[in-house]
């Protein structure tokens, strides 16, 4: 679906598919589940989910003549980390808008993980007052104003570069990866569960995943605590980018989102967040984050407790990555 889109490698390539044996066994059994390790996916400053979307924008930031590129998030945004390392790989400057999506608790939290790691790579970092909104923001333009007035040439990215022409491509090369490995394995997954926010990771699922009909098995689980908000952008990212790949056909029922999980904030982490993410690190040694991974993970947890799932699912945890936030949370596990 994805041959006419010019793709500038960022990723090792396909990312591996691992059984999560004994969270299925601990969760009683009834379903399989496995994890698709996006959050191994490059030796890009840890990787993770946005540079598969990015392996389909560099190309046209490239052909812009750009010579920096301009994002935002909040202070431990995994995008903005991401954006920086590309920047770095492209040779081009970063301007990083970080807002103050996130109360936090952390004395460090804004010189530890993801920022820290920005820094390291050279981005001019500069944090703002401005509260959680993923939608377009007034401090993102005037950055790329201000390239621009000082002689710079600006490549303007979006929070998670969703709102982007080209943001919901990366994720329907995912569908069109997983259903290539299940040729391999000799089974397909009933369900895929995907934290989800900016919303162009989850559009993208539902855009690939609708070529064989399993758009409405890609259950989001919402790490925003603003869902209508983020629906509202899935539907509309992936209608986009139905449309310019020449599909057509995605509606509302496509958008399966569960809105359990996000509380109290974004963000912040509840208590069943921090045990989920202690469960999957103890009976796995694999690391999720308080902001996203682990409310998914929180979710997936849940909702097999549930019965959400048929007995006999196969279910694929969509692993995007984030763990580098972990540090601007030392508190939260100050006693495991
Ligand atoms: C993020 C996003 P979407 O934004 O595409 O819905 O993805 C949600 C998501 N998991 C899931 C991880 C580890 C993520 O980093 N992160 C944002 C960031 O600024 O890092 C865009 C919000």
């Amino acid at each position: 679906m994805l041959e006419q889109f010019e793709r500038y490698p960022l990723t090792f390539g396909p990312t591996p598919i691992e059984p999560l044996a004994r969270l299925s066994e601990h969760l009683g059994g009834k379903v399989e589940i496995f994890a698709k390790r996006e959050d191994c996916n490059s030796g890009l400053a840890f990787g993770g989910n946005k540079l598969r979307k990015l392996e389909y924008i560099v190309p046209d930031a490239i052909a812009s003549g750009a010579d920096t590129l301009v994002s935002i998030g909040g202070v431990q945004s995994n995008h903005t980390r991401m954006v920086a390392a590309t920047a770095a790989k492209l040779g081009m400057k970063c301007r990083l808008v970080q807002e103050a999506w996130v109360p936090h608790e952390d004395a460090v939290y804004d010189r530890v993980g993801n920022i820290q790691l920005s820094r390291i790579m050279g981005a001019d970092v500069r944090l703002v007052d401005d509260g959680f909104d993923i939608g377009i923001r007034q401090s993102w333009e005037a950055a790329i104003e201000e390239v621009r007035a000082a002689g710079g040439k600006p490549y303007a990215i979006p929070a998670g570069a969703s709102v982007h022409k080209f943001g919901g491509l990366g994720y329907v090369g995912f569908a069109e990866e997983v259903r290539a490995q299940e040729k391999q394995l000799g089974f397909s997954f009933d369900y895929v569960v995907v934290c989800t926010v900016t919303g162009s990771t989850h559009a993208g699922m539902v855009v690939g995943f609708a070529a064989d009909g399993r758009a409405d098995k890609v259950i989001g689980i919402d790490a925003s605590f603003t869902p209508e908000q983020t629906r509202t952008q899935v539907l509309s990212i992936a209608q986009n980018t139905a449309e310019l790949i020449g599909r057509s056909g995605i509606g509302e029922e496509d958008v399966v989102i569960v809105n359990d999980y996000a509380y109290p904030a974004y963000g912040i982490p509840s208590r069943e967040t921090l045990d989920a993410i202690r469960t999957v690190a103890r009976l796995e040694g694999m690391i999720t984050d308080p902001v996203y991974e682990g409310k998914s993970m929180q979710g997936l947890i849940d909702l097999v407790g549930k019965d959400y799932f048929p007995a006999g699912s196969r279910i694929l945890y969509a692993h995007l990555g984030g763990a580098p936030a972990l540090s601007g949370y030392g508190y939260a596990f100050r006693n495991g």
